[in-house]
């Protein structure tokens, strides 16, 4: 018959990250499964949200600006707020850092746990009005503590800014969830990448997209070219030599999408290049390091890609401020490989 029965083994999300904790023996206690299904939550409910928000009167702005000097969506304030509240909730977080909110939350101790979640809780708000994707991307460190931190030694900690404010490499955990036609959840636990979609009806995320990995070459370029006066000579050189190349090769096709977490999951998906350089304009870029170019960066390279500011690996970056911005390529490991020879030899 045409229709297939239903499979009676589901792997869901939390079933996946659980078995992968196992997996990796007695050290895990279950605490990072906890958290995932706090951010699994918000996505729900997000995603419910941005679905009913043309008919509840959500979309339009907030009447506040951010500490990025932007204007507020509804969507974003009510976004934030599901969020830091399920996350103190889940009592497995001790700091917490929003896109939305200038200084970093310390959760108070009754409500501690050990981890920190850098997030920027709806991405690309911009085009919310006009139905396009955006998502949700965050990153999960452990507090510092003697034994498992690489980079800096300091005692354990109980939880300050200065958790956060670690090298991207540190991170345990990385995702975004896109809101589209469906809802799809992309997560590394630092063992490679996978995605799951929400089964609506089932309230769950189903893995769907086992192992994701980057072609090591795309056919595909996304940046803002709106921005091409501002660029610097490396960029420029680059985008003109995938626009013009000397035959029998073939240019490569546009697709920008404006926001983030849908032209990156196109990128991990297919391959090519995301770039958001820094320029004459935007100085340090525009893109957020901790909970945008860091969960990204890690994703990609998670998924075989490499993410670079052109000169330097991105998760190698020791952030100072939890705003701070950086410039970004990430994609296609050959592709990206390429820009980052425009930034040697051309200057
Ligand atoms: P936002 O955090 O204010 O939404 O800005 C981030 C977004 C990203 O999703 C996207 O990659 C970028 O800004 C697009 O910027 P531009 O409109 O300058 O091309
Ligand atoms: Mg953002």
């Amino acid at each position: 018959s045409s229709e297939e029965a239903p499979s009676t083994d589901l792997i869901t999300l939390t079933r996946h990250v659980l078995s992968d904790q196992l997996r990796l023996g007695s050290a895990a206690t279950g605490d990072l499964t906890l958290l995932l299904t706090a951010i699994q939550v918000t996505s729900k409910f997000i995603a419910t949200n941005v679905r009913k928000a043309r008919l509840i009167n959500l979309v339009g702005l907030a009447g506040e600006t951010n500490v990025q000097g932007e204007e507020q969506k509804k969507l974003d304030v009510l976004s934030n707020d599901i969020m830091v509240n399920a996350l103190r909730a889940s009592g497995k977080t001790a700091v917490l850092v929003s896109e939305e909110l200038e200084d970093a939350i310390i959760i108070e101790e009754k409500q501690r746990g050990k981890y920190c979640v850098v997030f920027d809780p709806l991405d690309g708000s911009s085009n919310i009005d006009a139905g396009v994707n955006i998502g949700t991307i965050f990153g999960i460190y452990r507090v510092h503590c003697l034994t498992t931190c690489r980079t800096i030694q300091r005692p354990d900690s109980s939880g300050t800014v200065e958790d956060v404010l670690r090298p991207g490499s540190e991170m345990v955990a990385a995702g975004y969830t896109m809101y589209g036609s469906s809802a799809n959840l992309v997560l590394s636990t630092g063992s490679g990448v996978n995605g799951y979609t929400l089964d609506a009806s089932l309230g769950e995320f189903i893995l769907t997209h086992p192992n994701i990995t980057i072609p090591s070459r795309g056919k595909i370029y996304s940046f803002n070219e709106g921005n091409s006066m501002y660029f610097y000579p490396p960029v420029t050189a680059y985008l003109k030599a995938i626009k013009y190349p000397a035959p029998p090769k073939t240019p490569y096709s546009a697709r920008y999408i404006g926001s983030m977490v849908a032209d990156v999951h196109r990128t991990l998906l297919y391959g090519g290049i995301f770039g958001y350089p820094n320029d004459k304009k935007s100085k340090s870029g525009k893109l957020r390091l901790l909970y945008e170019a860091f969960p990204m960066a890690f994703l990609t390279e998670q998924a075989g890609g490499i993410a670079t500011t052109g000169t330097k690996r991105i998760l190698d970056i020791i952030p100072t401020s939890i705003h701070e911005r950086c410039s970004v390529f990430l994609g296609s490991r050959d592709d990206v490989q390429d820009v980052m020879k425009f930034y040697k030899e051309v200057s």
